[in-house]
Parts: C-alpha cells; sequence; structure tokens
C-alpha cells in the first residue's frame, strides 16, 4: 500500500483487517514503519502492507528511511496497491506513480469517495489516472465507510500467486505488540497536539511485561525541545494522562487483556537525526 501522505492508506488497511493496526490521524506523517495487515478469506490469503507516505518534502533522516521503507516494500510484493484521493491527483502523487517497479501489478484505488459532491466528475477523473500507467484494476472506495474495499481484496487476490496460507486465519498482523503500543500511544498525542509539534515527537518504550494476562508498559515519550516538554503534558498533567488513558483502552482491545501504562516526556533534541535514537525506535536505519 502506497502513496502520498494522509490519502488514507492506513484507514483502509484498518478496515480491510477490520481492527485499527495502523494508526491514523488527520495530519500527513503519521506512518513511519511498515505495518502488516493480514485479510484471510475462504480463497485467499493477503498480507497487506502498510508504508509511510512518500515525502516529498521534509528531508531529516527519518523522512529518508520512511521514504526507503517505501521502496523496499515496493520491491518485495506481489501486487501494488497504489492509493489517491478521489479527483486530488497532483505533482506528490506522480511522484509515488514513477517508483510502481514495471513488473508488478499494480491496482489503483481512489479513497475517499464519500467526499464526492459530484459523482460524475469520478469518470472523467478515473480515464486520467488511467493514461498514467497500465493498472489490474481501478478501484474507487471509500476505507471511511467501507465503500466498495471487498472488492479491491478480490482485485488483488486475483493477483497472487497460489500456495498454503502464511498465517493462522485469526493473526492480523506482524507487529510486534510492543510496538503496537508504541504506536497507539503516538496516535492519541498525534491528535491532541497543535500543528507542528506532532512531527517532533517519538514514543520508545522502555519496558513491557506480560505476566498472567496482564501487560505493565513503561513509555518515554521524545520530544526535540525543552519548551515542548510541558505542551505535551498539559496543564496538571491533564493531555498527557488523557493520551495515555485512550492508548491504553485501544491496547486493552487489540491485546485483549488489562494493560497498565507509564508515561514519560523526555528531551532528545535531535532525535530525528540520531541513528541509534531511530534503530532503537525501530525505525531501521
Ligand atoms: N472522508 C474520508 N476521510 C478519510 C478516508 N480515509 C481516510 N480518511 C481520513 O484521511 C486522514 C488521513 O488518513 P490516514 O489513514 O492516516 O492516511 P495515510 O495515507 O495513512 O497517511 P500517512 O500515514 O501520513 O501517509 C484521516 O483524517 C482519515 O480519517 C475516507 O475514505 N473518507
Ligand atoms: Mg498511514
Amino acid at each position: 500500500m502506497v502513496g502520498r501522505p494522509n490519502v488514507g492508506k492506513s484507514t483502509l488497511l484498518n478496515r480491510l483487517v477490520g481492527q485499527k493496526v495502523s494508526i491514523v490521524s488527520r495530519r500527513p506523517q503519521t506512518t513511519r514503519l511498515p505495518v502488516t495487515g493480514i485479510v484471510t478469506r475462504a480463497d485467499a490469503q493477503i498480507v497487506f502492507v502498510d508504508t509511510p507516505g512518500y515525502q516529498t518534502e521534509h528531508r531529516s533522516r527519518l523522512n529518508r528511511i520512511m521514504n526507503r521503507t517505501v521502496l523496499s516494500a515496493l520491491s518485495e510484493v506481489h501486487a501494488v496497491l497504489w492509493i489517491v484521493e478521489a479527483l486530488r491527483c497532483d505533482a506528490r502523487d506522480e511522484v509515488v506513480c514513477a517508483l510502481l517497479p514495471r513488473g508488478t501489478p499494480v491496482v489503483l484505488a481512489i479513497n475517499k469517495i464519500d467526499r464526492l459532491r459530484e459523482r460524475r466528475l469520478l469518470l472523467p477523473f478515473i480515464e486520467e489516472l488511467s493514461r498514467l500507467r497500465p493498472f489490474e484494476a481501478i478501484v474507487p472506495v471509500s476505507a471511511a465507510r467501507g465503500t466498495q474495499t471487498g472488492d479491491l481484496v478480490t482485485a488483488l487476490a486475483g493477483l497472487l500467486p497460489p500456495g498454503p496460507p502464511l498465517f493462522d486465519a485469526d493473526e492480523i498482523t506482524t507487529v510486534s505488540e510492543r510496538a503496537l503500543a508504541a504506536e497507539l500511544f503516538r496516535e492519541k498525542l498525534f491528535n491532541r497536539l497543535g500543528e507542528e509539534l506532532p512531527y517532533s515527537i517519538a514514543v520508545a518504550i522502555d519496558r513491557f511485561t506480560l505476566e498472567r494476562g496482564v501487560r505493565r508498559v513503561s513509555a518515554s515519550v521524545l520530544v526535540t525541545r525543552e519548551g515542548h516538554k510541558g505542551i505535551v503534558i498539559g496543564r496538571g498533567g491533564e493531555d498527557l494522562k488523557a493520551a495515555a488513558t485512550q492508548a491504553r483502552r485501544d491496547m486493552e482491545r487489540l491485546f485483549g487483556g488489562k494493560v497498565f501504562l507509564e508515561a514519560h516526556v523526555r528531551v532528545r533534541k535531535d532525535w530525528p537525526e540520531d541513528a541509534a535514537t531511530l534503530a532503537r525506535l525501530g525505525y531501521a536505519s
């Protein structure tokens, strides 16, 4: 699953899997790691790989790693799902289109069709896109509402090589609980913060234990400036506490058991540039 930032890749993955495995926010650059989502049907099993939105602007080491994640995913898959927004294909989308490998089948999903006021504009848009390169299928969808997402699965299933399923039917991701915990917490922080701050935030899991069905998670929220600390924590610690509570609830739902989450905010001035910290955060360098 590739596309420019914010087109709805992660929303679509969650819709296909039926659970939140990949975090979503209204801001671009939300996904930083490749996130797998496994869909098992009677006739097929598809392992989707959600990727970070391909960056054409920001240029930190983190951004370069995010872009490399996209390229390596593209080189390793049996089929590519390229996602664009309905009626909004711009230069950033064309950059992604140029990355699509020649030898791999590509399905194009046109997302957010629930937002369309005039449906008749969709047909000329599809025609325009179909000239960019060959596609196995072009499927208009709404990830938010689940419109036609089943057709997407059917189109992709037809492109996969025959073979036994790789995963049990109840498995939904290969991402570790530890990494999922960090991501869910980051999502809640992202959603609470103002415009620029989210990009300078990361969540590191210092400790994750599972004992008699109870998970204890200790997390550090990394910020790049002393002044950001107070913003993340909020007055009386309220914001951090609320984000942690929401994250804990999501974790309990996803992991199926009680979770205790403890959080600290730490200043790490140049974590988006620091190879060791990026590696520790699970962002391969
Ligand atoms: N109206 C509408 N909004 C959608 C739809 N799909 C996603 N969104 C919204 O679009 C925004 C971005 O969604 P994400 O799923 O985080 O997008 P993404 O492509 O994964 O973004 P990055 O990880 O930053 O590349 C969120 O506010 C979603 O709620 C859709 O089908 N309809
Ligand atoms: Mg995403």
